[in-house]
């Protein structure tokens, strides 16, 4: 081995370590990004919870348990206040667990990715001022969305595996769009109303649809590729 071989090792070593050092198991990063609420998780499981704080544009965003403590910037909570704009979670790989709720209310966008992995995404009483999109990706979902107000479009879009959608006691001003993709999915809508057309896409695999009464539809309701409606 040269000086210069076993140098580049050294330094490619220390690196690995200080990223270890820096990243511990299952930390998000948040940030405040000109009015945007930005969360991020790494490849691990990460649990995180955004609940409202005092003010409006005030939100704790909390690090659940998940097999392992989350972090949050390294600390069990944050609150960050000064949110104008949109609130972004994107969890990347692992089993993510997402719960929205107890009142928060969102200025403009709440868009939620949780990547690979099974995960859970809860929002409940929540208020999203514009558009609303939750992108589960590949692996077993759940999306449980109740008690949610949305003003613009709302996409919910659930990727490859068996994944299973669940919409109550909602109201969506404009189109409400849910695209379960490959595998065995589920999706049920019980008291809500639909402003502008909504639009249901099973993709492959066995699907089902079941309406569990007390909705209201404004526009178009179109379903296709769903092998069981009730
Ligand atoms: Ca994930
Ligand atoms: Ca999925
Ligand atoms: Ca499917």
């Amino acid at each position: 081995m040269t000086e210069r071989t076993r140098r580049r090792l050294r330094s490619r070593l220390e690196i690995e370590c200080l990223e270890q050092r820096c990243v511990p198991a299952g930390n998000l990063s948040v940030v405040l990004n000109g009015g945007t609420l930005v969360i991020r998780g790494d490849d691990l499981s990460n649990g995180v919870e955004v609940t409202q704080g005092a003010e409006a544009g005030q939100f704790v965003v909390t690090g659940l348990n998940v097999g392992g403590a989350t972090t949050v910037n390294g600390q069990a909570a944050v609150t960050v206040a000064g949110v104008t704009g949109d609130v972004i979670i994107d969890l990347r790989g692992g089993d993510d667990q997402v719960v929205v709720g107890d009142g928060v209310a969102v200025p403009r966008d709440l868009r939620v990715r949780t990547g690979l992995g099974n995960d859970t995404v809860t929002l409940a009483d929540v208020t999203v001022g514009e558009d609303l999109t939750v992108e589960t990706g590949l692996g077993n979902d759940t999306v449980s969305v109740a008690d949610v107000m949305v003003g613009g479009d709302s996409r919910v879009e659930t990727g490859g595996g068996n994944d299973t959608v669940q919409i109550t006691d909602s109201l969506f001003s404009r189109e409400l769009r849910v695209i379960l993709g490959d595998g065995d999915d589920a999706l049920s809508l019980g008291d809500s109303m639909v402003g502008g057309d909504f639009r249901v896409e099973g993709g492959a695999g066995v699907d089902e649809f079941t309406d569990l009464g007390g909705n209201v539809f404004g526009e178009d309701v179109e379903i296709r590729n769903v092998e069981v409606v009730g």
